[in-house]
C-alpha cells in the first residue's frame, strides 16, 4: 500500500512520460507478436510454392516491422528511465527536506545511519521497480495473453503444452521467489547495519586509534559484513538456481514442441511455418512469465523500501515552527525562562528542573555547573532544540515557539562546545550566519576571538581551506574561528557553551576583554568551566543536577551559595597546586 501510494503521489508529474511508455510498449508487443506469423506464412506460402514476389514482400513487412519494434522499445526504455529517473530524485529530495528538518530529538531517534540509507538505497529500490515496472508491466501480459492467443492459431492441437509448460515455469519460480521474500527485508536490515556500523567507526577514528580499539572494531564490522554476506550468499544460491531451471524449463518446452510438433507435421496436421511460429509464441509466453516472475520478486523488496520510507516522510514533528513572522524579530534580546521543566523522551527524570531566570541585554549571564548538570541543555532549550514539557521561554517577551526558525537563527547565535566547521574556507565558515559579510568584518571578528594571527599565518588567509567538521585546524582554533563566525553573524544574543576551555588564560582574558565592544549591548550568555572567566558577569547561576541552585555576582555568590564555593575552592586548590 505504502508503495503504491509512494509511486502515484510522484508519477504524478511524469504522466506524459509513462504514456509515451504505455503507447510504445503497446506497439512493440504488438510488433514482437506479428512477427512469427509473418515468418511463418514465408516459409508455408513463400518457400513452399517457391512465390519468390510473396517472400519479398512479406520479408519488406517484416523489415518494416521489426525496425517499428525497435524504435519503440528503444524510446520506450528512455522514457521510463525519464519517469523513474525523475521519480527518484524527487523522493530523494523529499528525504532529504524531511531528514534536514527533523528535530534534534527525531534525527537522533532514527539514526544518521539508518537516515542515509533511506535517502539513497532505498529510494533507488523503489526507482528501480517503476522502472521495471515501466519496461515489464505493459509487455508481459499483453505478450502472454497475444502469444497464448496467437499459438492457439498457429496451431490450437498443441495448446496443451502451452500450458504444461507455463504452468510449470510459474510453479518452480514462485517456489524458488517465497524463499526469496524473507531474506530480502532481512538484507535491507543488514545494509542499515553495515553502513552505522561503518559510519560510526569512520567518525570516531580517532578515538578507536586513542584506545587501541582496532581489534575490537575490527571484530564488529567483521560481524556485520559476515551478517550481510550471509544472506546475499543465500539470495545468491537461489538465484544460480533460478537461471538453470528457466532455461531447463524452456528447453524442454521446445524439444516437446519439436517432437510432438513433428509427428504433427508428419501426419499433415499442421505446416512448417506455423510449427516454426507456434515454437516462437511458447518462447515469448515463457518469457513474458520469467518477467512477470521477476517483476513480483522485486515488488516485496520495495516494499519494504516504501514502508521505510513512508515512516521517514511521514514522522510528524512534536515540534513545529510557524510558517510565516507572527511577531517582529526581537530586537532587543532579553531572553526569559519561566519554571522550564525539560527531560528527554524515554527518560524517567527531568534534565532541567523548574528554571527561571533572566538575562538582559548588554548584560553578561554566565553559567556554571558540574558536567552533566545541564547547562548545553539549558542553551538548546533558548535555541528550541527542544522543547520543554512544562514552563515558557520567551525573547522580548515572545515565545520562542512562536518564532520562525529564521528568527530564531537571526535572533541567536550559538558557539556550540563542540564546534562544527564544514568543508569549505575560513571565509565561507565565518560567513554562515550572515552571506554578505565583507572580509573586513570577518578580521574585526577574528580579531576579537582572538584568531586573527593563525588566520594571518594560515596558507590562503580567509581562503584557506577547511576539512569537514574541521578537522584540518586545532581544537582550540576551530573553537576561535566557531566564535568569530558567531560574531559575524551579529544576532541578539550569544549562546557561548563552555566556548572558552581551550584558550589559555591569558587568551581567554583578552578575548573577555574585547567580546563586549563587540557585541555591543546584546545579551550574552556564558556557559564556563573556569571560575575565573566568568567572575566578572553581571549574573551568576549556579546549576546543579537540573536545577538553578545559586544566582548573583561572583562576590554575592561567594557568600551565599555553598555550592559556588565548592567550585571555586576546587579550582583555587588546582591553581595553587600548579
Ligand atoms: N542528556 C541526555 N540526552 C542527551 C543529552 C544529555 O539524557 N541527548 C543528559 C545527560 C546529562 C544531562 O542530560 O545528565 C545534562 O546534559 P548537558 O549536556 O546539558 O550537561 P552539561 O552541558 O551541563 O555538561 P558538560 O559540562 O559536560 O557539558
Ligand atoms: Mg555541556
Amino acid at each position: 500500500m505504502a508503495l503504491i501510494q509512494l509511486i502515484l503521489h510522484h508519477a504524478k508529474k511524469y504522466w506524459h512520460f509513462i504514456a509515451a511508455v504505455i503507447v510504445l510498449q503497446l506497439l512493440a508487443t504488438i510488433a514482437s507478436l506479428w512477427l512469427p506469423s509473418l515468418n511463418a506464412q514465408i516459409i508455408d506460402k513463400g518457400i513452399a510454392l517457391g512465390d519468390t514476389d510473396f517472400i519479398w514482400r512479406t520479408g519488406g513487412i517484416m523489415l518494416a516491422v521489426a525496425f517499428l519494434q525497435v524504435i519503440a522499445a528503444v524510446s520506450a526504455v528512455y522514457f521510463s528511465a525519464r519517469a523513474a529517473m525523475g521519480i527518484g530524485r524527487d523522493l530523494r529530495r523529499r528525504v532529504y527536506r524531511k531528514a534536514t528538518s527533523l528535530s534534534t530529538l527525531d534525527a537522533n531517534n532514527f539514526g544518521a545511519g539508518t537516515l542515509i540509507t533511506r535517502g539513497t538505497n532505498d529510494v533507488q529500490q523503489v526507482q528501480m521497480l517503476v522502472l521495471m515496472g515501466l519496461m515489464f508491466m505493459v509487455t508481459a501480459p499483453i505478450m502472454a495473453v497475444g502469444g497464448i492467443i496467437m499459438a492457439l492459431r498457429e496451431d490450437a492441437g498443441m495448446s496443451w503444452l502451452v500450458w504444461a509448460s507455463v504452468g510449470l515455469l510459474a510453479i518452480i519460480v514462485t517456489i524458488l521467489v517465497l524463499f526469496l521474500l524473507p531474506l530480502f527485508r532481512e538484507m535491507q536490515e543488514r545494509v542499515d547495519e553495515i553502513n552505522g556500523v561503518l559510519r560510526e567507526q569512520i567518525m570516531g577514528i580517532r578515538v578507536v586509534r586513542a584506545f587501541v580499539r582496532e581489534g575490537f572494531e575490527a571484530e564488529r564490522y567483521r560481524l556485520a559484513n559476515r551478517k550481510i554476506t550471509d544472506v546475499s550468499v543465500r539470495v545468491g544460491s537461489i538465484f544460480v538456481l533460478m537461471f538453470p531451471v528457466i532455461m531447463m524449463v524452456l528447453h524442454i518446452a521446445t524439444g516437446a514442441v519439436l517432437w510432438f510438433g513433428g509427428h504433427r507435421i508428419s501426419e499433415g496436421l499442421v505446416e512448417v511455418g506455423s510449427l516454426t511460429a507456434f515454437l516462437q509464441y511458447l518462447l515469448q509466453i515463457l518469457g513474458a512469465v520469467i518477467m512477470g516472475v521477476f517483476m513480483t520478486m522485486m515488488i516485496p523488496r520495495a516494499v519494504v523500501c516504501a514502508e521505510r520510507l513512508k515512516e521517514l516522510l511521514g514522522a510528524t514533528s512534536d515540534m513545529s515552527y510557524p510558517e510565516t513572522a507572527q511577531h517582529p524579530t526581537p530586537a532587543a534580546g532579553r531572553v526569559e525562562f519561566r519554571n522550564v521543566t525539560f527531560g528527554f523522551p524515554g527518560a524517567e527524570l527531568p534534565v532541567i528542573k523548574n528554571a527561571s531566570f533572566v538575562a538582559e541585554p548588554g548584560r553578561t549571564t554566565a553559567i556554571i555547573g558540574s558536567t552533566g548538570a545541564g547547562k548545553t541543555t539549558l542553551l538548546n532549550l533558548a535555541l528550541r532544540l527542544f522543547d520543554p514539557q512544562d514552563g515558557t521561554i520567551t525573547i522580548d517577551g515572545v515565545p520562542v515557539r512562536e518564532l520562525t526558525r529564521a528568527q530564531l537563527a537571526q535572533t541567536m547565535s550559538l558557539v556550540p562546545q563542540r564546534p562544527y566547521l564544514f568543508s569549505g574556507t575560513i571565509g565561507s565558515n565565518l560567513r554562515f550566519g550572515r552571506p554578505d559579510a565583507t572580509d573586513d568584518e570577518l578580521w574585526t571578528a577574528l580579531r576579537v576571538a582572538q584568531g586573527e594571527d593563525f588566520v594571518r599565518e594560515r596558507e590562503g588567509k580567509l581562503e584557506g581551506a577547511v576539512s569537514q567538521g574541521g578537522t584540518s585546524v586545532s581544537g582550540g582554533q576551530r573553537q576561535r574561528l566557531s566564535i568569530a563566525r558567531a560574531l559575524v553573524a551579529r544576532p541578539r544574543v550569544y549562546l557561548f557553551d563552555d566556548s572558552f576551555s581551550a584558550l589559555d588564560v591569558a587568551t581567554d582574558a583578552r578575548l573577555r576583554a574585547a567580546l563586549p565592544s563587540a557585541t555591543e549591548g546584546a545579551t550574552t550568555i556564558i556557559v564556563a568551566q573556569r571560575v575565573s572567566t566568568i567572575t566578572d558577569a553581571d549574573q551568576i547561576l549556579v546549576v546543579d543536577d537540573g536545577e538553578i541552585v545559586g544566582r548573583g555576582t561572583h562576590e554575592q555568590l561567594l557568600v551565599s551559595s555553598p555550592v559556588y564555593r565548592e567550585i571555586v575552592e576546587s579550582q583555587m586548590d588546582a591553581e595553587e597546586a600548579a
